[in-house]
């Protein structure tokens, strides 16, 4: 479910609980299990986060970086994503983890599943800030051809149901200037990874 601007409107104070986050757990480019850097740098808050390296993809109660906790989960994201998910028919989501994913131009997210989660009745509310992405949402099968969305700034999506198996990714980004965010765009995912 597509919430066209839903969080146009708290944007700047988003954003300024954003730079909070990655001046705690700064921004870094993961290994992927394969070997290769990723292209999107990535950080997180709440009890867990997610993180990648050559052993593989799992949730972690520490950011491996510093040894320390993640920052927790702002009272403001727990509300917008509780908000976004109750809109969508989703009464008590209770999220855990918060990826903060940033692209600057070029950068991309190959087709995948988010699978690492052990309760996948929960959804995952995404909320994209700055510049726009093309959005690849394919089926639970990665022969079917991917469907193309764009994604602007303030835009926030509820993944839950069938689509939460879906296989998705992100085009590589296109140059541009965000007036709020410059050269980059930066989606949240509001997770939760323990059955609750
Ligand atoms: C559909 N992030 O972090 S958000 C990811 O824009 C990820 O950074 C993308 O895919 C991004 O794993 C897409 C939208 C999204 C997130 C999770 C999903 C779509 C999803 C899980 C299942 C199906
Ligand atoms: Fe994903």
């Amino acid at each position: 479910m597509l919430l066209r601007g839903f969080a146009c409107g708290a944007d700047v104070e988003v954003l300024q609980v954003v730079e909070a986050v990655m001046a705690a757990a700064p921004l870094r480019h993961m290994q992927t299990p394969g070997g290769y850097t990723m292209s999107v740098a990535t950080t997180s808050c709440g009890a867990l986060g997610w993180v990648s390296d050559a052993r593989g993809y799992r949730y972690a109660a520490l950011d491996p970086r510093s040894g320390q906790p993640w920052p927790a989960l702002p009272a403001s994201f727990l509300d917008l994503a509780r908000c976004a998910a109750a809109r969508t028919g989703y009464a008590d989501f209770t999220p855990e983890s918060c990826l903060i994913n940033e692209y600057v131009p070029g950068a991309k997210l190959s087709l995948h599943q988010d699978k690492d989660e052990k309760d996948l009745s929960a959804p995952i509310v995404s909320l994209s800030l700055g510049l726009p992405a093309v959005f690849l949402f394919g089926s639970a099968s990665r022969k079917d051809r991917a469907q193309r969305y764009r994604l602007v700034h303030g835009d926030v999506v509820v993944w839950g149901g069938p689509s939460r198996l879906a296989y998705h990714g992100v085009m590589p980004l296109a140059d541009g200037e965000h007036a709020l965010l410059g050269r980059r765009r930066i989606n949240l995912t509001f997770r939760r990874v323990r059955v609750a």
